[in-house]
């Protein structure tokens, strides 16, 4: 990208998701307890950052003069129900240093939520901004509680507060991460490789998904649209719904031996069917313009040529 504006936000990222560059390198610096991967490592500042250190991420906004702080850090949906006192402290008392820090340095504070918000109790088809929610996971329960307390911090005392739910998100750079939605994404680096992917869900299970250029792009317009614009604090977004074999069949158009075998995991197949099969996103639309640009074809055709790509310069066989 060119030269950013001189007034670009200085961005903090916690959890190191790649992000674009529109900004210029040397305002957005990403953050973790762990190296990412290489490519992600290479695109500009990287430090280690616990969100459990408040200290730590204290002396990083003020040594760089943060002014917006994007906090991806959280353990997802079927990896917390594996190791839900890791999730609580990680996703809560995380999120509370992250809360405090953000108004003590008014900074613009951008924390994801996500379809797993819901519970069994939601409308699921579609769910809307406003609606009851129970969710069924400490993931769910915590994020939740990131809704609540950021918007309670905003309406109480001012915060710039701003929460975007997240359906799947489909990115062939990063793995996957223990979320629910994970086959999504395993199926193309098996259809690449195997041309055999075992599926955790049924064959039916429709949830809503987004590429990754497309969630970058929301969060990135929404983090930037005035706070006159918008009536909300949290808001879904929503580009796709698909199943397992509906995805399966348009990859079909590309690799016609995929071969998926079902295999319904009761964990993660009890998640997925109390989550919303669609999402009301029509708020978004009308605030702040949100418009997805990938479809299912666009997303499949997508992945399939990154994946290639990333094999091919890896030195990995690809079919
Ligand atoms: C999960 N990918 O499956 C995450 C996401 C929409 C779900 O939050 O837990």
């Amino acid at each position: 990208s060119s030269e950013p504006p001189t007034d670009s936000p200085r961005v903090l990222i916690t959890g190191a998701i790649c992000f674009p560059a529109q900004y210029g390198k040397e305002n957005v610096i990403l953050s973790d307890i762990r190296r990412p991967p290489t490519e992600v490592y290479n695109m500009g500042p990287f430090v280690y950052a616990d969100v459990l250190d408040y200290k730590n991420l204290r002396e990083l906004v003020v040594n760089n003069r943060i002014t917006w702080l994007v906090h991806y850090s959280a353990l997802l949906s079927a990896v917390g129900e594996a190791n839900v006192a890791l999730a609580r402290t990680i996703n809560i008392t995380g999120l509370h240093n992250v809360l405090d820090l953000a108004l003590e340095n008014c900074l613009r504070l951008f924390v994801p939520s996500t379809i797993g918000a819901f519970g069994p109790s939601s409308p699921r088809d579609p769910a809307p901004d406003l609606c009851i929610q129970r969710p069924r996971t400490i993931y769910g329960v915590s994020k939740v509680h990131a809704e609540l307390m950021g918007e309670y911090l905003h309406h109480k005392y001012g915060l710039d507060f701003r929460c975007l739910r997240y359906p799947g998100v489909v990115s062939a750079h990063t793995k996957p991460g223990g979320g629910t939605t994970d086959y999504a994404v395993q199926i193309f680096h098996d259809a690449l490789s195997t041309g055999h992917h075992e599926c955790y869900l049924r064959s039916n299970t429709r949830l809503p998904m987004m590429h990754i250029s497309d969630c970058h792009r929301a969060t990135i317009e929404f983090m930037q649209a005035p706070e006159s614009q918008l009536s909300l604090r949290t808001y879904n977004i929503a580009a796709m719904s698909f199943t397992p074999e509906e995805v399966a069949e348009e990859i079909r158009k590309h690799l016609p031996h995929l071969r998926v075998t079902y295999n319904p995991d009761t964990i993660r197949q009890t998640i997925a069917d109390s989550w919303p099969v669609r999402f009301d996103d029509s708020n978004a639309r009308q605030d702040w313009g949100w418009k997805p640009a990938y479809d299912l074809p666009e997303l499949v055709t997508d992945m399939l040529a990154s994946i290639h790509e990333k094999n091919n310069n890896a030195g990995l066989p690809v079919s």
